[in-house]
């Protein structure tokens, strides 16, 4: 057996220690949901704040047809947990837990929930962490059109469990059938790149150095050439590519995927506090309003 892929006890694993997590779009409550692994993430880690960016729970999901197994419990009874003992947990709903919004503002048990937030990294960089919905073209146009887009996700991803288990009968890795989708249409990878456009200008509107944020299942940290080097990070998802990011004591963000040998390091970033466009000129907001206007 191969030593590098052969999974360490959980004992013996590292301890993925960090200032501040951040995690979306598990979708605990639908059989996509990576609840198994996402558990043995959080039990190995130390973090200040967590930050779990929306779409954590599916009521969508749950209100068609309820499913919810012990392991999705667990991932609930973690995070609260954490909460109690030391960790800040924030929770900012997404689209698909929004029956939590109205509650924003309040506390949840330990847990804090808010609408969005500022967050102020370690080298004193502002990044505003939002789920990111209110800014996806289709969702504000077209509300109805948005949960058939996501039927359609949820059918691609049940096929894409029979194609695997298919797959792994015939001794082929596992390949995802949606993430080629994704990556083969266009207008969905031009609909990608106008959200990520979109967020980077709120951030710098909101007067911050950068957004993390999630919804669009799709892990990414960079920095815009807009000549401000706007930050846009993206927490990914739970239900594909078990993706995360973190804040070390130095500032530096780092983008993880989870896997059986535990956290693998996909980028890390350093953030410096960016400088922040005057009130009277904001430009981005200007930017903002062009994309939407585009759609
Ligand atoms: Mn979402």
């Amino acid at each position: 057996m191969d030593p590098t892929t052969t999974p360490l006890p959980p004992h013996l694993r590292p301890v993925l220690e960090a200032r501040s997590v951040w995690i979306s779009d598990v979708h605990l409550g639908t059989r996509d949901a990576r609840a198994d692994a996402l558990l043995e993430m959080l039990a190995s880690l130390k973090a200040g704040t967590v930050y779990l960016v929306g779409d954590i729970i599916d009521g969508w999901q749950l209100r068609k047809r309820w499913y919810w197994p012990p392991s999705h419990d667990r991932v609930v009874q973690r995070l609260l947990h954490l909460a109690r003992h030391g960790t800040r947990v924030i929770l900012i709903p997404g689209n698909h837990d929004e029956f939590l919004r109205p509650y924003a503002g309040l506390m949840f048990g330990s847990v804090e929930l808010r609408r969005d937030i500022v967050h102020t990294t370690a080298g004193g960089a502002q990044l505003w962490i939002t789920h990111g919905d209110a800014f996806d073209a289709v969702l504000l146009h077209a509300p109805r059109l948005a949960r058939l887009g996501d039927t359609l996700y949820m059918a691609s991803l049940r096929l894409n469990r029979v194609l695997n288990r298919l797959r792994a009968l015939t001794g082929r890795p596992y390949w995802s059938l949606s993430q080629y989708l994704k990556g083969r249409v266009k207008s969905a990878v031009n609909h990608i790149s106008r959200f990520e456009t979109l967020l980077a200008s709120e951030a710098r509107r909101h007067g911050c150095t950068g957004v993390v944020c999630g919804h669009i299942h799709r892990a990414e940290l960079r920095l815009f050439r807009d000549g401000q080097g706007t930050l846009y990070a993206n927490c990914g998802d739970w239900v594909e590519s078990q993706t995360f990011l973190t804040e070390d004591e130095d500032g530096c963000l780092h983008l993880y995927v989870w896997t059986e040998v535990g956290a693998q390091e996909l980028r890390r970033l350093e953030v410096r506090p960016g400088r922040v466009p005057s009130r009277t000129a904001r430009p981005e907001a200007v930017a903002a309003r062009e994309v939407l206007d585009t759609v």
